[in-house]
């Protein structure tokens, strides 16, 4: 194939010397990786820093980090001779499980609780062709029979607990210093299932040991307050948010979260939903970015951080997850939309936007 042809995209491609890849791993991708890094406009002083960055996570191809690790999982299921993969999810692995596995001819299975999926990762997954199991339980228990089932059956697990999942996340982490020239001083994440704090922490500590950062940034994670266990310091049974993407009450990845947090001198703590709704507002309003409300998190922390002068400058990338279009009820359901009603006229739509005298 013509050189110009062949993809420079994609975490296999641009990342392979530190993934667990060999000549016999299948270059899989959609062209995930390689997200912009936007700075912000104005939340930065709101928070009492000097820098703020934004890792645009939602302009993966299923619109969420998930595909940095899937498209990993998912090619070493297939260099394993996988027939079939299988996840329990929130929505956004099950979108991007789904997307993979079509690629690659794989059949997919998607546990999910039922009634607590947002609407466009729904939507994906009947896209991509997936079987659906909306499971009578929560994520958490979603995620023990999913383990049980692959346990019996020939089918791959691709959640965060399949350490290639943690592996290709881990990209973001090397892009963000690439970018910057050197590791920020903060990360900020929203945390869930925690693999995500997990393969930021693993990627900043590798590019410090490859010579790619001359430090690591203090690691801030994120918890829904409904849903905060690693905060609260044991599981929560019945986990409730707004946030349904970290709606976990049992996270896979704890110890990771707190070797992220105590290695790093950082920290993980709580936000209410009216803090997330706040930060998703301020991202859409004054930043021009919609993300859903998982991701805003983290911003919503950093706010909170920066309100209360425990912030004293200092360079910060918040991690936004996944795209607001992933969500598109939770916009009507929290404000009042700015629509008027006009004929199609000169006349008409002057009147509906009074520039009529
Ligand atoms: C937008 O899809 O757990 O702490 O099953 O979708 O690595 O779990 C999603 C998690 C943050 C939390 N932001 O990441 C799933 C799932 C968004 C997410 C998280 C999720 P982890």
């Amino acid at each position: 194939m013509n050189a110009a042809l062949l993809p420079t995209r994609g975490v296999l491609f641009r990342w392979a010397h530190v993934l667990p890849v060999t000549d016999a791993t299948p270059r899989v991708t959609l062209g995930e990786g390689d997200t912009p890094l936007v700075r912000a406009e104005r939340l930065a002083a709101r928070c009492g820093l000097d820098e703020l960055w934004f890792k645009l996570e939602s302009c993966n191809p299923t619109g969420s980090f998930k595909d940095r690790g899937m498209v990993v999982a998912v090619a070493k299921a297939l260099e394993a001779g996988a027939r079939a993969v299988l996840c329990a999810s929130t929505g956004n692995t099950s979108a991007s499980a789904a997307a993979y596995a079509a690629r690659c001819g794989l059949a997919c299975y998607v546990l999910v609780p039922e009634g607590k999926v947002a609407a466009g990762k729904l939507a994906q997954a009947v896209a991509f062709g997936a079987r659906i199991v909306e499971v009578r339980g929560n994520f958490d228990e979603a995620l023990a029979a999913a383990r049980a089932v692959t346990e019996r059956h020939g089918i791959a697990l691709v959640n965060s607990v399949n350490p290639h999942r943690i592996e290709g996340q881990k990209t973001a982490a090397f892009e963000i210093c690439e970018t910057l020239g050197d590791a920020p001083d903060i990360l900020a994440i929203p945390v869930g299932n925690a693999g995500n704090i997990t393969a930021y922490w693993r990627g900043f500590v590798e590019c410090r040991e490859r010579g790619y950062a001359s430090r690591c940034p203090r690691m801030f994670g994120f918890q829904a307050a409904g849903a905060a266990p690693i905060v609260l310091g044991r599981p929560v049974e019945n986990p409730t948010t707004i946030a349904t993407a970290i709606r976990i009450g049992n996270p896979a990845s704890w110890q990771g979260a707190i070797r992220a947090r105590d290695e790093s001198g950082g920290l993980i703590e709580a936000v209410t939903d009216d803090q997330i709704l706040a930060a998703y507002r301020l991202l859409a309003r004054e930043e021009g970015i919609f993300v859903e409300p998982a991701s805003a998190a983290c911003v919503a922390g950093l706010l909170a951080l920066g309100e209360a002068g425990r912030l004293r400058g200092g360079r910060a990338v918040a991690v936004l997850t996944g795209n607001g279009l992933k969500d598109p009820d939770t916009p009507r359901a929290v404000y009042q939309a700015d629509v008027v009603r006009a004929p199609a006229t000169l006349e008409g739509v002057e009147r509906a936007l009074g520039l009529r005298g």
